[in-house]
C-alpha cells in the first residue's frame, strides 16, 4: 500500500475548507489510490467549528482518509506536511483600508512561512488560495527561503476554469473540449483572461481556435474578459457568500495537475514566481500558462502576445508591483 500523503488545509473551518476537505479525503486531489492524512488549521475562535468538521470527516468514513489532525497550533499543523493549501487569511471587512488588510495578511503569511519552512516535509508544495493570493504567496516565499521558489504558487485556476466555462457556454460545447485559455497576472479584477491560443475539439476530432469559432472579437475582447474578471462578485451577489465549491475544486485541479502532470498538449494557469518570461518583472508571483511534469511546472514559452494583450499583461503586473510595495511597507 502507498504511504499516506499529509495535506495541510489552513482556514479549514471556513467555507472553502468545508468544501475542500471532503474532496481531498475522496481522492480528488491525488487520485483514488493515494491515501491521505488531513492536517486542518484554524484560529482559536473557530476551534469548536473546526472540531465539528473533524467529526464529519470521521462520520463520512472515507476509505482513503488515514488520519485527521485538527488544531489551532501552527507548528502541529505544519509538521511533516507534503502539500500545504493555504486558505486561511484575514478577509477585507467593510470600511477597512487596503493597507490594514494587507498588514494582517502579511503577518499571518510571514508566521506561517516560518512554520512551514521549519516543520513541513522536504519538498513540500505550497498553494496559496487566501487573498490577496499572489502577494500572500510572495510573502510566504520571502519568509521561507529554504523552500524552493518552484514549490510556492497561488491559485488562479478558478479564473482559468471560469474562462473555460464561459467559452463552453457561449459555443454550446463540452467544457472538457475547450483548452488552453490563459489567466495572466493577479488573481484580482486586473487579471487578463486570454483566449488567443485557446482551442475547442470538435466532434470530428479536429481542433479549432476559439477566436475563429466564436467569430465575435468584440465579445471576446470585452464582455468575456469582464465576466471572468467579475465572476467572483457575481457569485457573491447571487449566493450572498463568495465562491466556495468552485474554489475548492480549482484548488484540487491545481495540485493534481502539478503533482501528476498536465495532459499532453494542454496547459493550465498557475500563479508562480516570475523569471521574467514574457517581460513580466521578475520577482512577482504572477499567473502564467504552465505545463507540469514530474512534479514541476514550467512556463509555456514562445506564445505570441499582441498589442492588446501586452497592455493587459503590463497593467496587472503594475498592480502586483504596487501590492508588493504595499506588503513590504507593512513589514517595517
Ligand atoms: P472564510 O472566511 O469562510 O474562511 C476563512 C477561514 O480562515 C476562517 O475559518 C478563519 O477563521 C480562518 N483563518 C483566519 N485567519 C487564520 C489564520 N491565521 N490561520 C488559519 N486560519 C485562519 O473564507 P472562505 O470563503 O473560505 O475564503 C478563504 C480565502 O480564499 C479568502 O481569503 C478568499 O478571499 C479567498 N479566495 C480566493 C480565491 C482564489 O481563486 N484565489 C477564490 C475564492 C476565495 O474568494
Amino acid at each position: 500500500a502507498q504511504e499516506p500523503v499529509r495535506v495541510l488545509v489552513t482556514g479549514a473551518a471556513g467555507q472553502i475548507g468545508y468544501a475542500l476537505v471532503p474532496m481531498i479525503a475522496r481522492g480528488v486531489l491525488l487520485g483514488p489510490n493515494q491515501p491521505v492524512i488531513l492536517h486542518m488549521l484554524d484560529i482559536p475562535p473557530a476551534a469548536e467549528s473546526l472540531n465539528g468538521v473533524k467529526m464529519e470527516l470521521v462520520d463520512a468514513a472515507f476509505p482513503l482518509l488515514k488520519g485527521v489532525v485538527a488544531t489551532t497550533d501552527v507548528v502541529e499543523a505544519c509538521t511533516g506536511v507534503n502539500i500545504a493549501i493555504m486558505v486561511g487569511g484575514f478577509p477585507r471587512k467593510e470600511g477597512m483600508e487596503r493597507k490594514d488588510v494587507m498588514s494582517k495578511n502579511v503577518s499571518i503569511y510571514k508566521a506561517q512561512a516560518s512554520a512551514l519552512e521549519k516543520h513541513a516535509a522536504a519538498n513540500c508544495k505550497v498553494l496559496v488560495v487566501a487573498n490577496p493570493a499572489n502577494t500572500n504567496a510572495l510573502i510566504l516565499k520571502e519568509f521561507a527561503p529554504s523552500i524552493p521558489e518552484k514549490n510556492i504558487s497561488c491559485l488562479t485556476r478558478l479564473d482559468h476554469n471560469r474562462a473555460l466555462g464561459q467559452i463552453s457556454e457561449r459555443l454550446n460545447v463540452q467544457v472538457s473540449d475547450v483548452k488552453n485559455v490563459i489567466i495572466w497576472g493577479n488573481h484580482s479584477s486586473t487579471q487578463y483572461p486570454d483566449v488567443n491560443h485557446a482551442t475547442v475539439k470538435l466532434p470530428s476530432g479536429e481542433e479549432k481556435s476559439v477566436r475563429e469559432l466564436v467569430a465575435d472579437d468584440a465579445w471576446l475582447n470585452g464582455e468575456f474578459i469582464s465576466t471572468v474578471q467579475q465572476r467572483g462578485a457575481a457569485i457573491i451577489k447571487a449566493r450572498k457568500l463568495s465562491s466556495a465549491l468552485s474554489a475548492a475544486s480549482a484548488a484540487c485541479d491545481h495540485i493534481r495537475d502539478w503533482v501528476l502532470g498536465t495532459p499532453e498538449g494542454t496547459w493550465v494557469s498557475m500563479g508562480v514566481y516570475s523569471d521574467g518570461s514574457y517581460n513580466v518583472p521578475a520577482g512577482l508571483i504572477y499567473s502564467f500558462p504552465v505545463t507540469c511534469r514530474d512534479g514541476e511546472w514550467s512556463i509555456v514559452q514562445g506564445l505570441s502576445i499582441d498589442e492588446f494583450s501586452r497592455k493587459k499583461l503590463d497593467l496587472t503586473a503594475e498592480e502586483l508591483t504596487e501590492e508588493k510595495a504595499l506588503a513590504y511597507s507593512c513589514l517595517s
